[in-house]
């Protein structure tokens, strides 16, 4: 099998957009605090510094920090020389970093499963484990873009909120970006319209930085345009990518998806969420139990530092919600497209078997 050089130096060969890789005994991270004006690159040589980036979101979007955590814990292993408690140690401080995204929680909990032993042999097993689920999360964004890519027609155009693409997945597209980058890589003409995601602006940094990139059509909007938008048929799809997937198909995601949801219902506007299997959390029946991480207030008071409501305003962040699952005409999968009712199609497609 390869080492975890060997995948990193393909994947810079295939010229993915990667938030994260290997390099030198180091990891190297995109800062996706400074997009889309740098491109500036972190050099990480130690978990507790990958744990603040993870807090901090200068790295972010549920794929991205699922592999932070699994190369987190190639580092703790390389960095302790293979010790079975120390690797334990840095799985629970990254899984400790965000609530909300189960990627996080899956990925260092497939790790760990497979980490006893010590020494040189406990390196090469995470190592081995960890360039698996690399390949597989590539794999997925694929497989799930060309699903998603089918519901789409050419002249469609489809709103996406937050981002849900490369950088915050494995880079080639996430998950929302993978159905709308493969739609466009198959010739079908479309147009995105991109939410600017308020309070931490992911749309309009992140999202439209790599509909740039990818030469696909777009246009920005704030988040309280949609209605204004679905109302007058401005917009055919929505596509937005998953935090979280309860069992029973409710969504847990960047804060104004629901609002997205509810204006899309009440204008007959399909909505979908990308997903992959490794984001169903069966484990949550619905998405009352699905804990919403609260972040600080400053971030809505100000924007980049700068204050925009008096001082002392009291404010309110919490970074994501949850839509009920009879708002979701479909959960694309990399298996398929999953429609209602969800409970019994989601275990159906025994989608938790591949991790077994
Ligand atoms: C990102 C966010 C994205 C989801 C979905 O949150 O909510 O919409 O992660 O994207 P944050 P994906 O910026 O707070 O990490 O499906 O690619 O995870």
């Amino acid at each position: 099998m390869k080492t975890i050089q060997q995948l990193t130096d393909e994947f810079l060969e295939q010229k993915l957009a990667l938030p994260i890789w290997f390099e030198d005994g180091t990891l190297k991270l995109l800062d996706q605090l400074k997009l889309p004006f740098e491109e500036e690159v972190y050099t990480i040589t130690a978990v507790p510094e990958l744990a603040d980036a993870i807090k901090n979101m200068n790295i972010r979007g549920s794929g991205a920090i699922g592999i932070s955590g699994a190369y987190g814990l190639y580092l703790a292993a390389l960095n302790s020389t293979g010790h079975e408690q120390s690797i334990r140690e840095a799985g629970a401080l990254l899984k400790s970093t965000r609530p909300t995204a189960v990627n996080l929680m899956k990925t260092i909990d497939e790790v760990l499963s497979i980490v006893n032993g010590k020494g040189t042999e406990l390196i090469t097993k995470v190592e081995q484990k960890v360039v698996e689920i690399l390949e597989r999360q590539l794999a997925f964004e694929h497989q799930l873009g060309e699903h998603g890519a089918s519901l789409i027609k050419d002249g469609d155009t489809i709103m996406t909120h937050c981002h849900s693409g490369a950088v915050g997945g494995s880079g080639y597209g996430g998950r929302a970006l993978s159905v709308i980058r493969k739609a466009f890589d198959l010739g079908k003409e479309i147009h995105v319209f991109t939410c600017e995601t308020r309070p931490y602006l992911q749309g309009a940094r992140i999202t439209a930085y790599e509909l740039k990139k990818f030469g696909i059509p777009h246009t920005l909007i704030t988040d309280n345009m949609s209605a204004y938008c679905m109302s007058k048929g401005m917009i055919d799809k929505v596509v937005v990518g998953s935090d979280r997937v309860a069992g029973n198909g409710d969504l847990a995601n960047k804060i104004g998806t629901y609002m997205h949801a509810l204006a899309a219902k009440a204008h007959s506007v399909p909505f979908y969420t990308a997903t992959s299997s490794h984001t169903i959390d069966f484990s949550s029946e619905s998405g009352e139990s699905i804990e919403v991480e609260m972040r600080n207030a400053k971030e809505v008071t100000h924007l980049n530092g700068t204050p925009i409501a008096p001082e002392g305003t009291n404010a309110l962040y919490p970074s994501f919600d949850v839509t009920p699952n009879d708002l979701i005409t479909g959960i694309i999968t990399e298996k398929g497209v999953v429609s209602q009712p969800f409970s019994q199609n989601l275990k159906a497609l025994e989608l938790e078997k591949t991790f077994q």
